[in-house]
């Protein structure tokens, strides 16, 4: 506990002395979000890591969460140095999208709009129209449906399935999945849900369609929270990284929050979502990170211009 403490102090001291401001996500470690909500910092989703990052005076950004958003600060603003804890946080979509093969099959397709999941690189942004987060992906294909345009959508087949039911919007997906997300499991859910009969069931769209049918509400992570305060539930089941758990229980103290399963018979499973990638941001990391400038992000000075074209319409569409 000391030790913790030690590492939160030099972290903020470092913070300060080097003009940075901290960006986490909400599926990384409890600490590193409490340090970033302690120290003036953002904790949230990567459509509003992305706004927090732009607009903040700070010439130094140090984000926790994984590579790609990292790289949409630096895109957004080039200007700024990007530091992360670890350079090797990936993102199982983003390795499923390499940016050749996908740029291939945008050219055999050259009359859909390209719609990219922020959770790219940032090559694969470049050859997109539009970047989108799950908080805004909704609208923005409700938008292009309106103007008749038809879609290809990379790289998570679940979101992207889940957005075509939702909207009956003509788009050809990606085969990319999250590692994640994708283990959560119908059966098991069912039986908790049998448990827990009071309970309403919170599911990321990233999740299996077998699981978003069980929702009682599907939404991005900052949607899932804001669903803790609305809904007049005693208790959720909540299907996405257990991070996420952080803040929605500082938004909904008198709740009870449970995990979804990911394996078992749900009644009896305590194995939880927990991200992988997210779990190598540490406080180690992150001070060594910052006392000695490593894991800086850079991004090729030629892919700017074309990556932060469709990262800005997302910006403005959601302003
Ligand atoms: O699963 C992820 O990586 C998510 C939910 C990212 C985001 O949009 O915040
Ligand atoms: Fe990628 Fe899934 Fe991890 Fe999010 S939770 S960073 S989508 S692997």
């Amino acid at each position: 506990v000391q030790e913790k403490a030690d590492y939160k102090a030099r972290i903020a001291a470092a913070l300060k002395a080097h003009d940075a401001v901290l960006v986490a996500h909400y599926y990384t470690d409890p600490l590193l979000q409490e340090l970033a909500e302690e120290t003036g910092g953002c904790v949230s989703d990567s459509l509003e890591m992305a706004r927090f990052g732009k607009n903040h005076p700070a010439s130094t950004l140090v984000v926790a969460g994984v590579r790609f958003m990292g790289e949409t600060a630096k895109i957004l603003s080039p200007e700024k140095r990007v530091l992360m804890p670890t350079l090797d946080a990936t993102c199982s979509l983003d390795l499923g999208c390499p940016a050749d093969e996908f740029s291939a099959f945008c050219d055999q397709h050259p009359d859909r709009t390209v719609v990219v999941y922020a959770n790219t690189s940032a090559a694969v942004k470049a050859r997109a129209d539009w970047v989108v987060t799950s908080s805004c992906a909704l609208p923005i294909v409700e938008s292009l449906m309106d103007k008749g345009e038809k879609i290809l959508w990379a790289p998570d087949k679940h979101l992207g399935d889940y957005i075509q039911r939702q909207t009956g919007a003509d788009m050809l997906l990606w085969d990319g999945a999250c590692i994640v997300h994708e283990e959560f499991k119908a059966k098991a859910l069912l039986d908790l849900k049998a448990v827990y009969p009071e309970a309403a069931v919170l599911v990321h769209p990233e999740s299996p369609a077998s699981v978003v049918e069980l929702a009682d509400v599907v939404g991005s992570t900052s949607q899932l929270i804001r669903a803790t305060q609305e809904l007049p539930n005693p208790t959720f089941i909540v299907a996405t990284d257990k991070g996420i758990f952080y803040k929605m229980q500082q938004a909904a103290p008198d709740r009870r929050l449970i995990d979804a399963p990911t394996a078992g018979d749900g009644a009896t499973c305590r194995s939880c979502a927990n991200c992988p990638w997210m779990a190598m941001n540490t406080l180690p990391r992150l001070l060594q990170s910052l006392e000695q400038g490593t894991n800086e992000i850079l991004v090729p000075e030629q892919l700017i211009p074309a990556a932060v074209r469709p990262l800005q319409r997302m910006l403005d569409f959601t302003a």
